[in-house]
């Protein structure tokens, strides 16, 4: 059976959910987004997620046709009718059709798409024996210019990111900042444990504050970890007795090695494990449940 794709309030087949060649989405990157799970027929973190995408509409003056209510139930409709129990969601809202110009007054109605697919995941090994990455050389956006925070269509920033670490052999990339600290990977965050300690960039290093991060957060100090929001260099990385990175898709993925640098024993570290574990839980009992 086809896939069924929430269009612009319709539920249409895959191969029949089609946009406007002048969609200002498709011709700037004029939109924003969002990627969502589902685990079990609960939708994990979903106001947040909504949230999100609202706060990154503002800042665009990007008006969304829906209510918060009226978007999330379009996301368990979505789900429902693909009959998707664990599922990924990229939610969508783009400027809309308009002229060839950047003008996005000419735009007179947002589009709004909603996917739910099955998820891809890493291979199970990445999770077992954690994952090597390098530093690349493209700086993420500097705040100043194209804030992180905005989780805009506009995502070649890391696409040049991401096409640096295939180059170099390894599946993920870890980003500075234009100033040379640690930043974020291409579509997910970066943690270390340093003396039963958890460390984290904070916001203003450049970095998207992933809802994935921060249900970490809070699952760390659950264990009566300190946690800390610090700024930090690739030497801090280097000599961690741990790393991991976080992310809606990825999870929390063990890092073992970067830039040729073993992460202590090269293996997924204990409090990372207990963090995998603890996460795990929290997808099965926490979320907004949808009947299939
Ligand atoms: N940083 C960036 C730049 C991101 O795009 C995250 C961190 C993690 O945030 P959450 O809220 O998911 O914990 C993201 C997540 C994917 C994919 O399929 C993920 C993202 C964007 C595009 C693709 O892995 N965003």
């Amino acid at each position: 059976m086809e896939l069924k794709i929430y269009l612009n309030g319709k539920l249409v087949n895959a191969s029949e959910a089609k946009i406007s060649v002048y969609d200002h989405g498709l011709l700037y990157g004029d939109g924003v987004f969002e990627g969502i799970r589902s685990y079990g027929g609960l939708v994990f973190k979903l106001n947040d997620h909504i949230d999100r995408l609202f706060e990154s509409a503002h800042t665009l003056m990007l008006t969304i046709p829906l209510t918060r209510q009226q978007l999330a139930q379009a996301v368990i409709k979505t789900l429902q009718a693909n009959k998707l129990k664990d599922a990924y969601i990229r939610l969508v809202v783009t400027r809309g059709p308009g002229d060839l110009g950047l003008d996005p007054r000419k735009c007179k109605k947002a589009t709004l798409f909603i996917i739910a697919d099955k998820i891809v995941l890493y291979p199970e090994e990445v999770y077992r024996e954690g994952m090597k990455i390098v530093t690349v050389p493209t700086p993420r956006n500097l705040p100043e210019a194209l804030n992180p925070q905005i989780k805009s269509l506009n995502y070649l920033n890391n696409i040049l990111a991401k096409i640096e670490a295939i180059n170099a052999g390894v599946p993920e990339a870890l980003m500075l900042s234009a100033h040379g600290y640690v930043a974020e990977c291409t579509g997910d965050n970066i943690f270390i444990v340093r003396d039963g300690a958890l460390l984290t960039p904070p916001p203003y290093a450049g970095l998207l504050k992933g809802i994935t991060r921060a249900c970490v957060m809070d699952l760390a100090r659950k264990m009566k970890m300190p946690v800390r929001e610090e700024m930090m260099t690739r030497h801090d990385l280097y000599n961690a007795d741990e790393c991991f990175l976080t992310g809606t898709a990825a999870e929390i993925a063990p890092i073992v090695k970067i830039d040729g640098r073993a992460i202590a024993d090269e293996k997924p570290g204990k409090w990372t494990l207990k963090l995998m574990q603890a996460f795990h839980k929290a997808t099965r009992l926490d979320g907004v449940r949808y009947r299939v």
